[in-house]
């Protein structure tokens, strides 16, 4: 892989089928300022993937696992100090502070393209430039984008060849004159000569940076998760939001699902939840026993790209192709399906390790093995554990797999024409005051009740947890805009629908997680949450009750089916009471965030607040 450096610049050596002259120029002005001893152009093949895995384990980033017991699969240990999302690191560089908005970090594009300058200028020494082509969607697909990604990281080329559809087909689409978003990332670690490198390379030091309007995309100082995988978060969220908001659709941070009935009636939803609050479980949720005949299938599990139809229906894909799920709390109870999907050919990234080989995270199995290697590297025991609180897996370790080895994927996963949705739902982890599920009774009331979620923060961005924090559309570190030009464009999405012969999908709020006066959470999820499900499609369809509250429809316990469960009416009362006192200190949350968000908030929001404050005061 080493290539000759002429006068210390490296070759280019680019492909034969590489023939765009504008992607070819970028990478050697790349090159030319962060000085790779060598650029390698990524092809995606199976025997690429292997080389670059094995070139990973005789370097200490990754060890391969036991391959009896999981076949063509790997641990990766980060550094400490880099395990997560830096949300105060990342910034929205547009050329007007108001329009990055409130809620994002903002720096001068010009400012900050000579910071980044001075970081990357020589930043790639001592290893291989990566050129990792991709396409977010279907290859070719009407609604799919092409990026491309270049990285000292052979992690991410790895990671990049799972998450999305990556390799020499992306030039074919590419052409000599097709577009694409340039992203660079960098673990900002250059190698002096015959320096030894680390396991895991990385810099204290870390900027995501997005500028909306030239469509670019640079990372600093992370090899972790989003931070890194650019195709991801930054460009199919940040970026994408963008173009959505120019061009008529939507990028959003949502799995999408197919239900079907036992009948063979389909409906699917995209559901919105913050990072590390189920939505891998739920977009492969097993129906309980008692629901005979019901299915459940996997369109995607974090991301959906949302365009309108000639039908004036919305239809949505999964720009990506794999997964890269929280570890901690799957098991066969929570996720089956999930942990069919890892059996094999996976990345698992901080997790804990067996003494025979596999991997371990807390919440796999009730107990624990007697003696693990744990994320850090270090002996772990349950006794260990139980005096220091230790964990063996990070929190937010991950695994990282192709959709296709999902024994639920829905037959349409890779369709280029996406599917058609019947409802938005809308979830917080809010361990009081939110109820179980609430159905809008129009459009804006949905709006409202996704641009007004709570949520307790997670382990998934570095920071405080446990926290609740206003997160609107589980989109507060996603939004590539100001956050009010957004729920402006979601209000004009509504119209645009309404104007159409087509129905408007129906928005549910959920929360999952209220908890008892120990702590406990009340509701059990997982399966269960396909009770709530069937009461939504139910609905859709025409064929469920409920009553109005104050601020929705929200089921009465008999509008649920029951069966094979003993969950009680009292516990029902629990997760569904609506406290007034706490709604009326949770509405000056929303008053607080709508101060926040006062320049350009839409009119019909503040107008439903004021209903809803009028209703409370009754
Ligand atoms: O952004 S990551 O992909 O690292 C994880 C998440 O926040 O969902
Ligand atoms: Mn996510």
């Amino acid at each position: 892989m080493n290539q000759p450096v002429m006068g210390g610049v490296a070759a280019l050596n680019v492909p034969a089928y590489v023939k765009q002259e504008k992607l070819v120029s970028w990478v050697a002005e790349i090159a030319a300022l962060t000085t790779p001893d060598s650029v390698y152009w990524c092809d995606g093949s199976q025997e690429e993937y292997d080389r670059l895995c094995a070139l990973m384990v005789a370097g200490g980033t990754m060890k391969r696992l036991n391959a009896a017991k999981r076949p063509n699969s790997y641990l990766a240990c980060s550094d400490p100090s880099d395990v997560a999302r830096v949300e105060d690191r990342t910034f929205i560089c547009s050329a007007k502070k108001e329009e990055a908005g409130p809620t994002n970090n903002w720096t001068d594009p010009a400012e900050m393209r000579a910071t980044m300058h001075g970081l990357f200028e020589g930043c790639m020494k001592g290893r291989v430039l990566y050129v990792v082509p991709f396409s977010m969607g279907p290859l070719g697909s009407p609604i799919a984008h092409i990026g491309v990604e270049l990285s000292d990281s052979p992690y991410v080329a790895v990671n990049m060849r799972i998450m999305t559809r990556m390799g020499r087909a992306v030039y074919d689409v590419l052409g000599t004159d097709g577009e694409f978003v340039p992203c660079v990332h960098t673990v900002g670690a250059p190698l002096a000569k015959g320096e030894k490198d680390v396991p895991w390379p990385c810099n204290p030091t870390k900027y995501i940076v997005h500028y909306p309007e030239t469509r670019e995309i640079w990372s600093f100082g992370s090899g972790y998760g989003g931070n890194a995988l650019l195709g991801k978060k930054c460009f199919a969220l940040r970026i994408a939001s963008n173009m959505g908001r120019e061009q008529g659709w939507l990028a959003e941070h949502m799995l999408i699902l197919g239900v079907e009935s036992p009948a063979g009636k389909k409906h699917y939803v995209a559901a919105a939840f913050p990072s590390a609050c189920g939505k891998t479980n739920f977009a492969m949720l097993v129906p309980p026993k008692s629901f005979g005949g019901w299915k459940v299938t996997t369109i995607g599990d974090d991301i959906a790209w949302i365009k309108p139809g000639a039908d004036g229906r919305l239809y949505a894909i999964n720009p990506e192709a794999g997964y890269f799920g929280v570890a901690p709390g799957t098991n066969t109870q929570t996720n089956p399906n999930c942990m069919a999907s890892m059996e094999r050919d996976t990345i698992f990234t901080n997790v804990a390790l067996t003494d025979d080989g596999d991997v371990w995270w807390e919440g796999l199995t009730k107990i624990a093995p007697d003696h693990l290697i744990d994320w850090q590297g270090k002996d772990w025991t349950p006794a260990i554990a139980q005096e220091t609180g230790r964990k063996a897996a990070h929190p937010n370790s991950r695994f990282t797999v192709a959709a296709i080895q999902n024994p639920v994927i829905d037959s349409a996963w890779d369709d280029p024409a996406g599917v058609p949705l019947s409802a938005f739902i809308f979830g917080g982890r809010r361990s009081t005051t939110v109820p179980l599920v609430t159905e809008a009774r129009n459009w804006v009331e949905g709006v409202y009740m996704a641009a007004t979620m709570g949520s307790e923060t997670t382990a998934a961005a570095t920071g405080k947890q446990g926290v609740v924090r206003r997160d609107p559309f589980a989109m507060l570190p996603f939004i590539g805009y100001n956050m009010s030009d957004y729920f402006q464009h979601w209000l004009q999405m509504g119209k645009k629908i309404a104007a159409s012969p087509a129905e408007l999908p129906k928005i549910f709020c959920v929360n999952w997680f209220r908890t008892d006066a120990d702590g406990k959470f009340v509701w059990p999820g997982f399966s269960d949450n396909m009770r709530v499900l069937k009461w939504m499609i139910d609905r859709i369809e025409g064929n469920a009750g409920g009553v109005e509250n104050l601020f929705g429809t929200t089921p009465r316990f008999g509008d649920l089916m029951w069966e094979g469960s003993d969950f009680s009416q009292e516990q029902f009362e629990q997760i569904t009471s609506i406290d007034k006192a706490a709604w009326i200190e949770e509405v000056k949350l929303h008053t607080e965030l709508f101060e926040k968000l006062q320049h350009h908030l839409p009119a019909e929001l503040v107008l439903a607040k004021a209903q809803l404050e009028k209703r409370l005061a009754a």
